[in-house]
């Protein structure tokens, strides 16, 4: 058993077995020759209190959520986040139809239907991923198994929840019929919730509605498998307070089906292609306050690739391609000669191959090394605008800015070249070491390099500032540089790591654009910190565990700091566990954030602490039922990644003040398998 696993082990050990009969076992899982936590790391599943999946990632070292909605979590993996961070959806890189993200990757798969959610931690392998500079993060859906014999088996899953604040409602639901050669899969969820609470009043707008379905296939015979996956993602009014604008709909189908095929050397090959289509529809007046001008955005995503493998011994090698299509469109729906292409048929393709190796260096010594080499071309059609009621001299610094654009070689390409190595080294039977060194790249997001025109299209940023494009960008490089212990006990693990990431051509938005705005720019910046996760089993029956993650973001060309950077975080966590039942007393403590950027006009957060109960009950094998209370205090923060509300009209929260963070909510809900 590997030392994750063990972790693990003891952290589930109520849902299946005697917590002890686990720990017992562990001088084993130091002989089994792999040392370090297992890669991807992953915490079991716990209670859920939202239908948001972004806060069960929160629970990992290192891992936070930049929140501009309740279904609108961007992952932030130590100080990066939006496309520098790689989150794979059933191994999948989504694009987004929102030119703001509306549709984060998390936003597709409900935690109703979550099975797990991983963290490389460190440096991703250059097989998680394209463009990993910062790291890649797996959310799995829960997915059929196939039967034992030729016998049909019918099998289901249905996950409710009930949340006080926001009466929130979901439910998920699969079945699937399978024997050992077929597998079927039908799956479903509901996601329903009014606007959020806090002491002082209401979120507005925070309502949230969200539909998904699916189908999946798998047929497997001999050294072949087959698989076939079809998702549809409909979320209906969704608020995203700290957004210019509001979700009235995202649909759409992501479709994608593969193949994989062992060989009699012992290889194995794996071919896959996916395709992608969601359209977007936003406005600013149908959830919110309206503004001086009724304004709608329509944009949609199509993005389509292919990936093939080859692995065999500890060589993995994969070529791989994507392209996705983007387009947004603003409109005014009381003056029909009112539109801006705001984005206009842009194009962003990688081809991307890698070679990797993984295996013992010694009898000490493990190295995981890869190199990948990716070609990212970018393009963008000529873009438009009337705008008949703008004053004449807004009016010509936007034909300025419009024929700039449209007479400017906006077609792009860029190589970047990841090189990776991690070393572990195991010191004693119970501590390992681990070192990890990595090139890492990343190219100018469409956004980025061709937002013509002074708006909020950051991809998620959420500062309230206008941002334009900038087509010479250059890609961002980062070196990186880790160093951790994984040390492990029969009743104590702890696994530290520090890390340093000095990053040249680091984009953000810097002063000097037209009437105000932020010009997308190439700075250098480094980013260092550290991490941790912990437990100790303090009797059989009580546990502690843990996280604290710490990052300080900086430039290094000016005296300023990055953006929206997580303040430090504990995580402590008190259990009792029974073989049927467990309870538990959670401390999510964090400290003050006064490393703000003063380029985004950052705003400094307070220090706070909420604490959470949570409690479960194995009914019997198929049934358990959970329950809880988060922010059991009623506390009222403002979580520093919450973004400044937007939305006009709201007499409890100012436009441009922090928003809050939520209010007490007490939740109940089961888990029903059969
Ligand atoms: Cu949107």
């Amino acid at each position: 058993m590997t030392r994750a696993s063990f972790l693990t082990l003891i952290l589930t050990g109520s849902l299946t077995m005697p917590v002890l009969a686990d720990h017992v076992e562990l001088p084993g899982m130091s002989v089994s020759g792999v040392a370090g936590e297992a890669a991807p790391y992953s915490l079991p599943p716990s209670t859920l209190a939202t239908a948001d999946s972004g806060e069960l990632f929160k629970k990992l070292p290192g891992a936070n959520i930049n929140q501009n909605g309740p279904l609108t979590s961007l992952v932030q993996y130590r100080g990066m986040y939006a496309d520098r961070v790689n989150v794979l959806v059933d191994g999948l890189a989504l694009s987004a139809a929102g030119p703001n993200r509306m549709d984060s990757p998390l936003g597709y798969l409900p935690s109703t239907q979550l099975d797990n959610i991983s963290i490389y931690r460190g440096i991703a392998p250059v097989s998680s991923g394209i463009e990993t500079i910062g790291g890649t993060v797996k959310a799995e859906s829960r997915q059929a198994e196939y039967g034992s014999s030729d016998e049909v088996e019918v099998h289901g899953n249905l996950n409710t929840l009930y949340a006080t604040n926001g009466n929130t409602r979901s439910v998920g639901a699969s079945t699937s019929i399978a024997n050992q050669n077929h597998r079927l899969q039908l799956s479903g969820s509901v996601d329903r919730s009014h606007d959020q609470e806090f002491d002082g009043g209401k979120i507005r707008p925070s309502e949230a509605d969200r539909d998904t379905l699916g189908v999946a296939y798998g047929f497997r015979s001999g050294q072949t498998e087959y698989e076939f996956d079809l998702n549809h993602l409909d979320t209906g009014e969704t608020g995203t307070p700290a957004l210019p604008m509001d979700i009235l709909w995202i649909r759409g189908e992501t479709l994608k089906t593969g193949l994989k095929h062992q060989l009699d050397n012992g290889g194995e090959i794996t071919a896959r292609v996916h395709y992608q289509d969601v359209d977007h529809r936003m406005d600013n007046y149908s959830l919110r306050a309206r503004d001086m001008m009724f304004r709608y955005n329509d944009a949609d995503v199509l993005a389509k690739g292919f990936q093939l493998g080859y692995s065999q011994g500890g060589w993995e090698f994969g070529l791989e391609s994507d392209s996705a299509e983007h387009n947004s469109f603003i409109s005014d729906p009381t003056n029909a000669q009112f539109f801006v292409n705001n984005f206009n048929e842009v194009e962003r393709d990688r081809l991307s191959a890698f070679a990797e190796w993984s295996g013992e260096l010694s009898d000490k010594w493990q190295m995981q090394s890869g190199l990948r080499l990716t070609h990212v071309k970018t393009d963008a059609d000529e873009v438009n605008i009337n705008n008949p009621m703008a004053p004449p001299m807004m009016q010509m610094m936007v034909m300025g800015l419009k024929n700039n654009f449209n007479n400017a070689d906006r077609s792009q390409e860029d190589t970047l070249a990841d090189i990776a190595f991690t070393f572990t080294r195991e010191l004693t039977t119970s501590l390992d070491l681990e070192l990890g060194f990595a090139r890492k790249e990343r190219a100018p997001s469409y956004q980025e390099r061709y937002l013509w025109l002074p708006l909020q299209a950051t991809s998620g940023l959420a500062d309230g500032r206008t941002y334009v494009g900038n087509i010479n960008l250059d890609p961002e490089t980062a070196h990186q540089f880790e160093i951790g212990l994984d040390w492990h006990h029969p009743r104590f693990a702890i696994s530290p790591r520090v890390f340093y990431h000095h990053v040249d051509d680091y984009i953000q938005g810097t002063a000097g654009g037209p009437n105000g705005a932020l010009v997308f720019s190439n700075v250098d910046a480094k980013l260092y910190g550290f991490d941790t996760n912990w437990l100790w089993s303090v009797s059989d029956q009580w546990q502690l565990d843990g996280t604290v993650s710490y990052v300080r973001g900086k430039r290094r060309d000016a005296d300023d700091n990055l953006y929206r950077i997580a303040p430090l975080t504990a995580r402590t966590q008190l259990s009792y566990i029974q073989p049927d039942w467990r309870v538990a007393a959670e401390a999510v403590t964090v400290a003050r954030q006064n490393q703000v950027s003063s380029f985004n006009d950052e705003e400094e957060t307070g220090g706070y602490a909420i604490f959470n109960l949570s409690g479960q009950y194995n009914v019997n094998q198929s049934l358990t039922v959970q329950g809880g209370v988060t922010n059991l205090f009623d506390r009222k923060y403002r979580d520093h990644l919450g973004g400044y509300n937007q939305a006009m009209g709201n007499e409890d929260i100012a436009v441009g003040e922090r928003l809050p963070g939520l209010g007490r909510s007490f939740y109940v809900g089961m888990n029903l398998s059969w």
